[in-house]
């Protein structure tokens, strides 16, 4: 009997959903920071084995007052995961806090396949605050399961795993058992270049920019992989911030996103960047549109 299924992680931004999509699917897929509203689609992770396929989904955290179409767009995606999960995964972690009339619980009660609370960040905590806090969640919300976990130390993830696969359907084999990821290449390229402008700018700079990869092709006479991309910013100081003082900024930005794309591709590559701005894209359902919003 072939078993597969949707398993969809959600929760707040920052919990540790990327790191966690990460772990279980053995690649970097998802981009990591520490800053909030780091992930912005929803990025599927693949595991095959011979007799079972897990699609994992991870999601932009769910934002609680959108301030532009952008965070609208997030939380679609958000609520898109609602409706094919075969496994929800709902993360909090060692130090945030829920009201008991939080909006997700009547979302979660309404789910009608199994919802594992996965408590993360137990790393951070003594065993006694991670049992104080198992003991308060369960007297919330009605899990399926409650798993005290470390993402970014996999404690705990394998036995999780092991469970995820146990509650799967039986099912067909929805992609080739050899692929990782629905997104094209271009897409993650994007998103590393993304991640080091998360960690490299301070403040709404990073919240005011979007890559495009314009092209990616193969150079015809050497083992060499050509990338154009574009960083968009909302206005015109943002981009001489993004360039800084005599380009080294973007400079720096260009030389660690490029080894982390030769890592991601398995190939030697050679990156130029482009900074551009779009008033206000943010809010335009235009270029919404253009950067996948939709
Ligand atoms: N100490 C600790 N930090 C973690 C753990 N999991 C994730 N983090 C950190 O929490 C931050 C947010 O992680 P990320 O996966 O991007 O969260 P997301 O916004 O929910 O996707 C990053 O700095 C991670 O390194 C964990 O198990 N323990
Ligand atoms: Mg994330």
């Amino acid at each position: 009997m072939h078993k597969s299924g949707f398993v969809n992680i959600i929760g707040r931004p920052n919990v540790g959903k990327s790191t966690l999509m990460n772990a279980l699917v053995g690649e970097r897929m998802s981009i990591i920071t520490n800053k909030p509203q780091t992930t912005r689609h929803r990025i599927i992770g693949i595991v095959s084995d011979e007799d079972y396929q897990v699609v994992f989904s991870d999601t932009p955290g769910i934002i609680r007052d959108p301030s532009y179409k952008m965070h609208e767009a997030m939380n679609r995606f958000v609520d898109g995961s609602f409706k094919d999960a075969d496994v929800m995964l709902f993360m909090t972690d060692m130090t945030e806090t829920y009201e008991d009339d939080d909006p997700i619980f009547e979302k979660l009660k309404k789910v009608e396949v199994p919802v594992f609370l996965l408590i993360n960040k137990t790393d951070l905590a003594p065993p006694k605050e991670v049992a104080q806090l198992i003991l308060k969640w369960d007297k919330r919300f009605k899990f399926s399961e409650i798993f005290p976990i470390s993402a970014l130390k996999k404690h705990n993830t394998k036995p999780l795993f092991n469970l995820i696969v146990k509650n799967m359907p039986e099912g067909p084999v929805y992609y080739p058992k050899d692929q990782l990821t629905d997104k094209p290449e271009r897409f993650f390229v994007s998103e590393i270049i993304r991640e080091k402008i998360l960690l490299h700018y301070k403040q709404e700079i990073p919240y005011s920019c979007e890559v495009l990869v314009d092209s990616f092709k193969q150079d015809p006479n050497k083992p060499l992989v050509r990338i154009h991309a574009t960083i968009y910013v909302m206005r015109k100081t943002q981009k001489s911030i993004i360039i800084g003082q005599g380009g080294e900024s973007i400079k720096r930005i260009g030389i660690e996103a490029r080894k982390d794309i030769e890592t991601f591709i398995q190939q030697k590559v050679f990156l130029e960047l482009f900074v551009k701005v779009r008033d206000n894209w943010r809010d335009d359902d235009k270029s919404l549109k253009k950067f996948g919003y939709n």
